[in-house]
């Protein structure tokens, strides 16, 4: 099949747009340029159309998608605290249909997949049928030594009920919670596993000043949280020490708020990349992840909306426009650019999935809409997109209409 559109946005290594473009597709993507051969189905998109790759919702929690007005923003350790006071009653009420709200959200907003943190397991049910896209990271979470081998176990089979749907569409991965609240000899056992199976890694890192001050001093807010729900009162081990870990693996480190040069230097050598989850950062208060430095380290980022336990809305054209908007030191021309890069191209490299751009060989994972007139620089056209779309006409996933 062909489509045609006025404006057709590769993301390719160039940032190619091509004016009057088409792509020719059937699961992948066969060919893409202007005048290309006729197809027996052909549609043009008419006046002021698009065509871009789908949106990669690199990093959700949807099992928190019951969560509207319970969980308490503003601060990030009351936050913590809320979390853990409603956690149990959140998941309850996360069903069927609050799963299908969640992937329903997503698929308005044109994401053709999202890296899922799963803590429980639970969520698998749900998400093996969904129509979008999935990279599973099953969480490893708990710092009582005692607990480690159960924590371990229930691990292991979380992660091989999850393995057992590996393909073209569901990846399984591993998520190390944060370097706070994860017992070092689980960051072990289960990275090792990671190198064994070549499996990605998401690990929380340096979310909030809490976290810094923790695990430098072994002082601050955080000495009172774990004092009083587990009785610990140490930190296990050094942020720099918790980075070298994830040498020779494929990580992303979400957030970083608070990560100084030595980390985001480090980070970059280890070439890990970060997810940047910026309204989730803003409400639980925590402050704003510096982008220019990021650029500066040459780091590739994501940016995702993270669960609907610290968001309001799972649309990610939602969120690259608060990012936009939040991100002052940056010229908006450029960051949008950047923007359309992080939620394409690098959420697929970090989820392992092939897709992202538009070029021969990648599956026909795209988007269309329009725009509500013409665009008078084609240089402007990231920043148009990002100020003027929040739900597409059409995803395809895989060459197949799903919206
Ligand atoms: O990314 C946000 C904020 N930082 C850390 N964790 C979470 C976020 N949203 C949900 N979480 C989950 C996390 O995966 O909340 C629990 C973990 O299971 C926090 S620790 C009780
Ligand atoms: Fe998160």
């Amino acid at each position: 099949m062909k489509l045609k559109a006025n404006y057709v946005v590769t993301m390719n290594k160039s940032y190619e747009i091509i004016e009057n473009g088409e792509i020719i597709f059937d699961k992948e993507i066969i060919e893409i340029g202007t005048n290309l051969p006729k197809c027996e189905k052909e549609i043009d998109l008419g006046e002021n159309s698009v065509i871009m790759p789908a949106l990669i919702n690199s990093h959700t929690h949807l099992e928190f998608s019951s969560n509207k007005t319970l969980l308490e923003y503003g601060d990030f350790i009351i936050w913590l605290n809320s979390v853990i006071k409603h956690r149990e009653t959140l998941f309850v009420e996360c069903k069927t249909e609050c799963f299908k709200k969640a992937i329903d959200e997503m698929k308005k907003s044109g994401i053709c997949a999202f890296g899922e943190i799963s803590s429980t397991g639970d969520d698998l049910k749900y998400l093996k049928h969904s129509p979008l896209k999935v990279a599973y990271f099953n969480e490893i979470i708990g710092t009582a030594p005692g607990a480690v081998d159960m924590l371990y176990q229930d691990f292991l089979v979380r992660l091989s009920e999850s393995q057992a749907l590996e393909g073209k569409n569901f990846k399984t991965g591993i998520s190390i919670h944060s370097p706070y609240s994860v017992h070092p000899v689980l960051m072990d056992k289960v990275i090792e596993i990671a190198k064994k199976k070549n499996l990605p890694i998401q690990a929380h890192f340096m979310e909030s000043k809490a976290e810094r001050r923790w695990l430098d001093e072994g002082e601050g807010e955080f000495k009172l949280f774990f004092e009083k729900h587990f009785k610990n009162a140490k930190p296990f081990i050094k942020p720099i020490e918790f980075l070298e870990k994830f040498k020779n693996t494929k990580t992303t480190f979400v957030h970083c708020v608070y990560a100084n040069d030595k980390e985001l230097s480090k980070i970059k050598e280890i070439k890990a990349d970060i997810a940047h989850c910026p309204v989730s950062n803003r409400l639980l208060n925590v402050g704003l992840l510096d982008l220019e430095r990021v650029k500066n380290f040459s780091i590739d980022y994501s940016v995702a909306t993270d669960g609907l336990s610290s968001n309001y809305s799972l649309n990610l054209f939602k969120e690259i426009r608060a990012a936009l908007l939040m991100h002052i030191e940056l010229h908006p021309k450029y960051l949008a650019k950047d923007l359309l890069k992080a939620v394409t191209i690098n959420a697929a490299k970090e989820l392992g999935f092939n897709n992202g751009s538009l070029e021969p060989g990648k599956d026909a994972d795209m988007v269309t809409f329009k725009l509500p007139s013409k665009v008078t620089q084609k240089e402007l056209l990231p920043l148009q997109i990002i100020l003027h779309t929040n739900e597409v006409d059409h995803l395809f996933i895989n060459g197949k209409l799903i919206k």
